[in-house]
């Protein structure tokens, strides 16, 4: 059975690329969104998220009348469900636990529109055995309709799960190029999925059960992150021992098999510090590397503050006319990596808003990719990199853009995590 009618399931930085893609192979998408501001902003033609040429996919797509977005879902022949998995509150210190509360409510939502035949696809980062809960709230809803978990191969619906793995940033080429791990609940859920993505895909895609496919999005990214907290901690020895880190990484960079990441001021983003957790909170006595990993990387923004304090103390030493209300210190870069500007969930910006909360001084923030500062950092003044580079006394370099790697910056109170200067 062909998919006429797809629909997907929130239009964020997954679903809407999703969403546009298929329209653009003249597929009918009905994009589904609780957030009305969304939906009417997309209906317009214009996108409410920052990511390349997908503004030109969905003009495009909602021009020729092959993307429309309701708040309510439609019948459809499948359903691609990319909606946040984030965490439950937890104290300070605890294992955070993912929480599944929009995947349940997305479920709950399509399943009154569902019918035999159709394919339901969780395409959100999830922990394992989310699929199969998944599906079993979709059968509890519609009891007129069999699912894979009871009625296998013979179902009326089917079920997998397909994450997600493009890089913001570069969404819209590797939502064609990647491959995909598609994890169905059953051989032919597997299959119909395969069909499904063959639409727009052109890279492989790899057939599994749901368990591993999930299991293969958290593995990719929890890899990421034990790389990182390896620099991450490779860096706060060199410091301790005089040894220059992006140097050492270089040199020890020339040997066939060794290829170690880059540090910086932590990791941010809404994936590769998440995913890990959803590792150690299902398994916490045998993810010892993967816990140990986010500790390291979620303490370094602490140690560069703490290195910007020190810093500080050096100027003041140096200069005893000078009280601290009198340093000015420039911060360089807010995003949570390079060239883009998105700063949620960044390390950066914890970084600069704990030295403004403590700081009796000026502070200032260079982030070429913005215009205006987010509120709570309303004590900070949003300078142009010559501004800062000539008021400020100490400098806190934070983020590699390529504005920052074309200047140079003499300072004996320079805080470089990125080793640009
Ligand atoms: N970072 C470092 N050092 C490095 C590389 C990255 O400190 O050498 C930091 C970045 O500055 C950033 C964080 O890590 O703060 C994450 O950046 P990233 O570029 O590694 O990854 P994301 O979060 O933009 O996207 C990741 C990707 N996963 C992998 O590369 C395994 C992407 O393919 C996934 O689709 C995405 O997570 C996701 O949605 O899960």
């Amino acid at each position: 059975m062909s998919f006429e009618t797809i629909s997907v399931v929130g239009l964020g930085y997954i679903g809407l690329p999703t969403a546009a893609m298929f329209a653009s192979r003249k597929k009918k998408v009905i994009g589904v969104d609780v957030n009305q501001y969304a939906v009417d902003t997309i209906n317009r033609g214009e996108i409410h998220i920052v990511e390349p040429d997908l503004d030109m996919l969905v003009r495009a797509a909602v021009t020729e009348g092959y993307l429309k977005a309701v708040t309510e879902p439609e019948p459809a022949d499948a359903f691609l469900i990319a909606v946040p998995t984030p965490f439950k509150e937890c104290a300070e210190g605890e294992i955070p636990e993912p929480d599944l509360k929009y995947i349940e409510a997305a479920s709950k939502a399509i399943a009154p529109v569902l019918k035999k035949g159709d394919l339901i696809i969780l395409e959100s980062t999830s922990p394992v055995g989310a699929t199969e809960k998944m599906s079993k709230w979709l059968a509890e809803a519609r009891n007129d309709l069999s699912f894979p978990q009871d009625a296998g191969e013979e179902a009326d619906v089917n079920v997998a799960h397909c994450p997600e793995r493009v890089l913001p940033g570069y969404v819209v080429r590797e939502l064609v190029e990647n491959d995909r791990v598609i994890g169905g609940l059953t051989i032919k859920c597997s299959e119909r999925s395969v069909e499904l993505y063959k639409t727009f895909v052109q890279g492989d895609c790899v057939i599994t059960n749901a368990r591993t496919a999930e299991m293969a999005k958290l593995t990719e990214n929890s890899c990421r992150d034990v790389q990182i907290a390896f620099a991450n901690e490779l860096s706060i020895i060199c410091d301790r021992l005089d040894i220059n880190v992006w140097e050492l990484i270089s040199l020890a960079n020339r040997h066939p098999r060794i290829n170690i990441l880059q540090p910086g001021p932590g990791v941010g983003g809404h994936c590769i510090a998440v995913d890990p957790w959803f590792i150690v909170s299902k398994t916490p006595d045998e993810a010892k590397i993967i816990h140990t990993a986010r500790k390291v990387n979620d303490s370094k923004p602490g140690w560069v503050v703490g290195k910007t304090k020190i810093a500080i103390a050096d100027f003041l030493q140096e200069n005893t006319n000078t009280a601290a209300k009198d340093i000015t210190i420039a911060c360089y870069g807010l995003a949570f990596k390079p060239d883009i500007d998105d700063l949620r969930e960044s390390p950066a910006m914890l970084i600069v808003k704990e030295i403004a909360s403590f700081h009796t001084g000026k502070v200032i923030a260079v982030e070429p990719n913005i215009h205006q500062l987010p509120s709570f950092l309303k004590q900070v003044e949003l300078q142009s990199f010559d501004v800062a580079q000539s008021e400020a006394d100490i400098h806190v370099m934070l983020v590699d853009h390529k504005e920052f790697k074309a200047e140079s910056l003499n300072s004996p109170y320079l805080v470089d995590t990125k080793g640009v200067w």
